[in-house]
């Protein structure tokens, strides 16, 4: 059973807006790797290897092949119970917002209804040059005949739509995280190691304004001793029962499916 504390459970059932910052670990459930677990996707490769732009100037095919290869993982994958039942705190809080770094868009597959994608979405993919949309089988075609993906308007690179170490945020996505931090009442950070910035500023500065902040994590993150509360645990058996109990305070709704 998972431990967390009657002031959690009170906090969120009395909450006007939570926002819930997500990370990787919240899709390791749906099979999905986590970037720095012992089995992650940075065993075999340091991120600064694939995960920026120089790298993927000097070898587009390599990091094409690989962000197609994850697309198809996230394409097979299905939302899990941790993603379902963030949708479904929608039903006891007036506000949720889903801050997420994932890339694999299973929060929206869930319903959850406001998702601010921090670090972008490997379903899209664009040209560097003219930056128009590729369609869909661009990478997958020029790929299968062994050459890097291109651009059949102007020859550009075509690349995919995240956001990548040195890189800006979007600004729009920014200035929608930090205004549902500073509006929340209570902050989940759940399945983020918290080391990447801006993001892992998130938690900090929702308990600096005034929010109370809660973790759930496996393991220790880079905010742990920046949090009101740690619930160790995975996120697909932490949030339903969570839910599940601010849901019954909130008189018997309906139990997350
Ligand atoms: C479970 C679980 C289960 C397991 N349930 N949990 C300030 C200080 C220092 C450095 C910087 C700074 N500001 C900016 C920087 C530089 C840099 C940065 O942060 N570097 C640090 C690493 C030191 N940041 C940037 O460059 C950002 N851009 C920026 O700031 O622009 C302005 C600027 C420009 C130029 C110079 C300076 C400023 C961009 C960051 C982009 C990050 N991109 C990536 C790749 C995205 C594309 C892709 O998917 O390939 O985003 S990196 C990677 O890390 C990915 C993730 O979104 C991100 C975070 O990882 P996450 O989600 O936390 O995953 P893990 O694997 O680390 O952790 C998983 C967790 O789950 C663990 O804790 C497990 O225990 C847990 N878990 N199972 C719950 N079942
Ligand atoms: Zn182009």
């Amino acid at each position: 059973m998972p431990d967390f504390s009657d002031a959690l459970v009170d906090r969120l059932s009395r909450a006007d807006h939570v926002a819930v910052l997500t990370g990787a670990g919240i899709s390791a459930e749906s099979g999905i790797s986590t970037f720095r677990d012992p089995d992650g996707l940075w065993e075999e490769f340091e991120p600064q290897e694939l995960a920026n732009v120089e790298a993927f100037l000097d070898n587009p095919e390599l990091v094409q092949g690989w962000y197609r290869h994850r697309r198809q993982v996230v394409e097979e994958a299905e939302p899990n119970a941790g993603h379902r039942a963030l949708a479904a705190l929608e039903a006891h809080v007036p506000a949720v917002s889903v801050v997420t770094q994932n890339v694999d868009d299973l929060h929206n597959r869930a319903g959850s209804s406001t998702v601010i994608e921090l670090h972008g979405n490997i379903t899209h993919n664009y040209c560097v040059d003219c930056e128009r949309d590729a369609a869909p089988g661009t990478v997958d075609a020029a790929i299968q005949h062994g050459q890097p993906a291109r651009c059949p308007d102007c020859d550009g690179l075509i690349r995919p739509d995240v956001v990548w170490f040195g890189e800006m945020l979007p600004p729009d996505a920014v200035e929608r995280a930090d205004a549902a931090t500073a509006q929340a009442d209570v902050f989940l950070s759940v399945g983020t190691s918290a080391v990447v910035y801006p993001a892992a500023r998130y938690p900090v500065v929702a308990r600096e304004q005034g929010a109370y902040v809660a973790e759930v994590n496996p393991d220790t993150t880079g905010v742990t001793d920046a949090v009101d509360e740690s619930i160790r645990g995975p996120a697909g058996e932490v949030l339903p029962v969570l839910v599940d109990a601010v849901a019954d305070s909130d008189g018997g709704a309906e139990p997350t499916p």
